[in-house]
């Protein structure tokens, strides 16, 4: 491929390290630069994580002038704000600013389906990938997940499908980048530092279908009012999913089954119970993946498979284990109200539920307010205790338990919940001050419930 001659990478995370690697082993003839503005960064671990094809020059701190005048393409990592007054000055320029996936897309083979939303897409990108894991032999799951879509690009053939996660950061600048499926979940307020007004940031999600073709497919949530009116912009096949009413065209619930109409006849998909993950939420997760796999002629009894097989993402409401007809449930991710609203919410039965941990600022009275019918004991831990226990009394909640350790709660959980219930971890905080991370809070977790006696 014709690429620039002189090619300034900046960030020299995850993403950065992927491109610069990607540009070294492909673009040879092309002089590399990787920028990082932390002058502080390891020099020495950065080369020990570049390609032994990298000859270029790693710059850390202080931005030199004169790459404002040698530089022909930039590629830009996604944490970087697109805005900065050095981006700006790249741009009057006339200097092209890809980001990472704008660079990988023009490397990729094959299909590509690419998931945004604020809530749900890491959810809805890994199942996506199992549905099409049944019906082609090469797929890959990459983007905001984890995996910079610049380390797999290569890997993709014109058989296979690729899966991205695609966070709004990637999204802005994009340029020929252009799924055949695209997936909106939703658009609520999030990450608002970094784009300024919603509009901004939905205008960023919405880039996501842009490019798409009229033979091409945009799934899209029926029920999220901005996606219903930005749609009309959109050139592409619409295919909507709804959690809230029965569409005459589409993917929708009909009480507990989720079914798909495809304009003439109706065809039930799966019964929701048959599936491991639970809630709403995931309902429309799981109906935008199986669009997806409707959009790229996946057989219907090969996405029933992948439904039924899938377990949750680990700590998302990730069913652990039943002890004693008591079901665990593992949501350390519940690192916020919002997270731990979607857990408490998904719960459809009686449920002991373990919270709290280190203090972010965070009120905790939406959370609480959720509790009734479904919350029966809230043992609580770490910082926050204090807080969330008082202002549970002060809403009326008053079945409350101290702990004092992950041990503890489990061991009480176990004690005191009854066959037909359920334990939940979801904390509402981050784990900080107990744990390193949310992953190692929850995997001790399941490591307890596991060695519970059945
Ligand atoms: N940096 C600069 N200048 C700046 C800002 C950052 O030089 O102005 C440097 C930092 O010093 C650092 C590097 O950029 O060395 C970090 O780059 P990055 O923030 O783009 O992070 P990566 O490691 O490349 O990870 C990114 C995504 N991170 C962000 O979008 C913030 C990862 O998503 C993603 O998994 C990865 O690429 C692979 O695609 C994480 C995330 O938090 C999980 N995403 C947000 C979210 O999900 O809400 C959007």
């Amino acid at each position: 491929m014709e690429i620039g001659k002189n090619i300034l990478i900046i960030g020299a995370g995850k993403s950065g390290i992927a491109a610069c690697n990607l540009l070294a082993e492909e673009a040879s003839e092309s002089k590399l630069v990787l920028y990082d503005a932390d002058p502080a960064k390891p020099e020495d671990d950065l080369r020990a994580k570049l390609s032994k094809a990298f000859s270029g020059e790693i710059i850390l701190g202080d931005f030199p002038e004169e790459l404002y005048d040698t530089t022909d393409l930039v590629v830009i990592s996604p944490g970087v704000p697109t805005d900065l007054p050095m981006v700006e000055r790249l741009r009057g320029n006339n200097i092209p600013i890809w980001g990472e996936v704008e660079l990988a897309f023009r490397y990729s083979r094959g299909k590509l389906v690419a998931v945004t939303g604020t809530n749900g897409k890491t959810t809805t990108t890994a199942l996506t990938g199992e549905i099409m894991k049944q019906a082609f032999a090469n797929v890959e799951v990459a983007g905001n997940i984890g995996i910079p879509y610049t380390e797999i690009c290569r890997k993709t053939t014109d058989d296979g499908v690729t899966v991205a996660e695609m966070s709004s950061f990637q999204l802005e600048s994009i340029e020929a980048f252009h799924p055949n499926v695209s997936v909106i979940l939703n658009i609520t307020p999030d990450h608002l530092n970094r784009h300024h007004t919603m509009e901004a940031y939905a205008e960023a999600k919405f880039n996501i279908a842009r490019n798409q073709t009229p033979s091409e497919v945009c799934v899209l949530n029926y029920e999220d009012e901005r996606l219903r009116a930005m749609s009309e912009s959109l050139q592409t096949k619409i295919l909507w999913f709804s959690s809230g009413r029965v569409l005459k065209r589409g993917l929708y619930l009909r009480g507990d089954k989720i079914c798909y109409n495809d304009g003439m006849n109706e065809t039930e998909v799966i019964d929701v119970h048959e599936m491991n993950i639970i809630g709403r939420h995931n309902y429309e997760n799981a109906m935008a993946a199986i669009a997806a796999g409707i959009a790229l002629s996946v057989p219907m009894d090969r996405i029933r498979e992948a439904l039924r097989t899938f377990v949750a993402v680990a700590h998302r409401i990730e069913y652990t284990a039943t002890k004693n007809g008591v079901v665990y449930y593992n949501d350390s991710k519940g690192t916020n109200p919002d997270a731990s609203i979607q857990a408490v919410r998904a719960m459809d039965r009686q449920t002991i539920l373990i919270g709290g941990g280190y203090d972010k600022g965070s009120e905790y009275d939406t959370w609480i307010r959720e509790f009734p019918g479904k919350v029966r004991t809230l043992l609580l831990m770490g910082q926050t205790a204090d807080k969330i226990e008082a202002t549970a009394r002060s809403m009326g909640f008053t079945d409350i338990i101290r702990v004092n350790s992950m041990q503890e709660a489990v061991e009480y959980a176990h004690a005191i919940a009854k066959p037909g219930e359920a334990v939940l971890l979801s904390p509402c905080c981050a784990s900080w001050g107990m744990f390193k991370n949310y992953e190692e809070r929850g995997d001790l977790f399941k490591a307890l419930v596991r060695a519970l006696p059945d």
